[in-house]
Parts: structure tokens; C-alpha cells; sequence
């Protein structure tokens, strides 16, 4: 396509100037729509305005004491015409915008699931078997249909992927869902495109994005995800914390849901002894901390509401071993 065309219609698989790239499916479409909307507008605009410059020239006052022209009578075809033509568009528009939209509100059966956990100011996402990726980031084969499933934690966050063309409202106290079929990368590499909040949910707003990695092949995806059983290392267990634990446990300062974790921390390098609400006492050792996380309603601290979701499935050995490892630095 040469330069002009790009810059008109900048709806190329690579992206233009005006759009990002098409990389799903679906895109196609919808720029087509935007495009038609788009120079539609154009047209009647330019149209319009030379009219109006035409008329207000040709039919200006030539003699300072020039009456004006009587009004025209009113002209039946004429504004038939421009009455019936307008609506024969916005008809068209509808059409096409409405059978999109069913389109784009309904996946195909078999698609492939994701759950997604919008927060203040993070997503999570969650695969099938429970692998929650460490990188924060939505990992996808390429080719099929994904289905999000999405929720809240807190307030109204929206999913916004611009390059696959499609936006989800993420409502608190239901789930919605979005699908896309991202376009297999050109090369051997995974793709990242962005993916981000658009709906304004508090301070961190701006800051709450990530990538979407569209693997090269299924195969690529599928080894991807068997490897997401991590190092358990410190890094490992801070990523997880922020990630699901942060919304809870602060490390310093108020008490959260659930106990500070500089406490914990001191507790767990000092051996000492947490009363819990049946009166008993408890030390808090390794063993303590992966019961709490496994299965958290087991003994509840006191003081404390039994609120902690149980993580058996989803965090696995490694992951418990990253956590415990973090919370040892927090001891100082
Ligand atoms: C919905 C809020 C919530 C989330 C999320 C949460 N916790 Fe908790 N957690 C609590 C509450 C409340 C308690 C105290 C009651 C209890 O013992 O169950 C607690 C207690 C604990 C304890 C025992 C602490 C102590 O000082 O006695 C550990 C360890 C713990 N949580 C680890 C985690 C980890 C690890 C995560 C993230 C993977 C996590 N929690 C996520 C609410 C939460
Ligand atoms: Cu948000």
C-alpha cells in the first residue's frame, strides 16, 4: 500500500498512524465500520461547508441598499431526497454496527477460557488448571477463540485490548465476558500487545496495564504454561503478594483484612506464638503459614474475620516456598 493509502486508511495488520494494528480477527470489521462512519462524515462535511461557501459568495449583497431575495417555496423531491438518503445510511450504520456488536457479545462454543481478576490497580489472570502466570501478563495461543471471564474485586474497571478492537465494562458483583481470535504473530517470536484499564477506577487508574503475549503456536503456548511452576525464590514471592495477598495484608502501617505482614515476619524469625479466636496459641512456623494459605479457615487469628480465600489449586509448592522466603526478608 503506498503512503497516502496508509495514511487514509491505516488499516493494516502492521497498524498505522491514525490506528494500531489489527491483531485479532474481529479487528478487521470493526475498523471497516469506523472508517465508513469516518469518511462518510468527511465527505458531507466538505460537502457542506463549499456549499455554504459557494452560496454565501455567489448570493452575497452587492449594493449597499440590495433588498433581499425572496425565500424559494419548498421544494417536495428535494427534501425527500435529502431525508430519505440520510436515512438509508444510518440504517446501514445500525445494521452493521448492531450485527457486530451480537457478534462480538457472544463466543463461539469451545472457546478457550480465561478467568480475569480486575483490582485496585492490577489484573490477574487465572488458566484453567489454576495457573495464575507470574508475570502478570495474559498469555494466549493464537488462531482460536478466548473467552475472558471477568470480574472485580472492588469498583467498575474495563478491559481494553486496542489492537484486538474490543472493550469489556468489568462490573462489581457480576461476571461479564469478552472474546477475541488473535491473529498468529508473523515470525517465530510472541507478540505483546497492551492491554489496559479504560474505565477511570481511582488514583492508580493510569498504571493499571499489562501486555497481551500472543504465542506463536499452541505448542509454544502449551509449553508456556507448563513451565509456570516458578523458582521459588523472594522475587517469586513478592510478585505473588502484590498480586493476591496485597488487597489483605499491608507490611506496615493500618491492619488490613488480615494481619501486617512485618508482624508475621517477626513472629516467624523469633518463633513466637499467635493466639488464635478459639484462645489457643499457635506457633508461627513454616508449617503454620502454608496451613494458613492452604487452608486458611482451619484456625483463624484473633481478631481477625475467617474472610481468607483459600489458594490450595492455585498456588503451588514452589509458590508457598517464594512466599515464605519473602516473608523472612520482611523480619528487619
Ligand atoms: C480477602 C482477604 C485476604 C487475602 C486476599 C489474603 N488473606 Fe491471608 N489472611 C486474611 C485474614 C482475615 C487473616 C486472619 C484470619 C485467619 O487466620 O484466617 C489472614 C491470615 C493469614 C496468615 C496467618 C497470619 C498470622 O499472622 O497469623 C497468613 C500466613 C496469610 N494470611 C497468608 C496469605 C497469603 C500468602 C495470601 C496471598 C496468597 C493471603 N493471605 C491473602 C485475609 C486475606
Ligand atoms: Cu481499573
Amino acid at each position: 500500500m503506498n503512503a497516502l493509502g496508509s495514511l487514509l486508511l491505516a488499516a493494516t495488520d502492521a497498524g498505522g498512524f491514525w490506528l494500531p494494528p489489527q491483531a485479532s480477527e474481529q479487528a478487521a470489521d470493526v475498523d471497516w465500520l469506523f472508517w465508513f462512519i469516518f469518511y462518510l462524515c468527511t465527505f458531507f462535511f466538505v460537502l457542506i461547508i463549499a456549499v455554504a461557501g459557494y452560496f454565501s459568495w455567489v448570493y452575497r449583497r452587492q449594493t449597499p441598499d440590495q433588498a433581499p431575495l425572496p425565500s424559494p417555496e419548498h421544494n417536495t423531491p428535494l427534501e425527500v431526497f435529502w431525508s430519505v438518503v440520510p436515512l438509508v445510511l444510518v440504517i446501514y450504520i445500525f445494521y452493521v454496527g448492531f450485527t457486530g456488536f451480537m457478534h462480538l457479545s457472544t463466543s463461539p462454543a469451545g472457546s478457550y477460557t480465561i478467568d480475569v481478576v480486575a483490582q485496585k490497580w492490577s489484573w490477574s489472570f487465572r488458566y484453567q488448571d489454576g495457573t495464575v502466570p507470574l508475570d502478570g501478563k495474559l498469555h494466549v495461543p493464537p488462531g482460536e477463540p478466548i473467552r475472558l471471564v471477568m470480574s472485580s474485586q472492588d469498583v467498575l474497571h474495563s478491559l481494553f485490548v486496542p489492537a484486538f478492537r474490543v472493550k469489556q465494562d468489568i462490573v462489581p458483583g457480576r461476571y461479564t465476558t469478552l472474546w477475541f481470535t488473535p491473529k498468529p504473530p508473523p515470525g517465530t517470536e510472541p507478540v505483546e500487545y497492551l492491554l489496559t484499564c479504560t474505565e477511570y477506577c481511582g488514583t492508580g487508574h493510569s498504571a493499571m496495564m499489562t501486555q497481551v503475549v500472543v504465542h506463536p503456536t499452541r505448542a509454544s503456548f502449551e509449553a508456556w504454561l507448563g513451565a509456570q511452576v516458578p523458582e521459588p525464590t523472594i522475587e517469586t514471592g513478592e510478585r505473588i503478594y502484590r498480586q493476591l495477598c496485597a488487597s489483605c495484608h499491608n507490611i506496615d502501617g493500618p491492619v488490613g483484612q488480615g494481619p501486617n505482614w512485618r508482624e508475621l515476619a517477626q513472629l516467624l524469625q523469633a518463633g513466637g506464638a499467635r493466639t488464635m479466636t478459639d484462645g489457643s496459641s499457635v506457633v508461627v512456623d513454616e508449617e503454620y503459614i502454608r496451613e494458613s494459605i492452604m487452608e486458611p479457615q482451619a484456625r483463624i487469628a484473633a481478631g481477625f474475620q475467617p474472610v481468607m480465600p483459600t489458594f490450595k489449586g492455585q498456588l503451588k509448592e514452589p509458590h508457598i516456598g517464594g512466599l515464605i522466603a519473602y516473608i523472612r526478608t520482611l523480619a528487619q
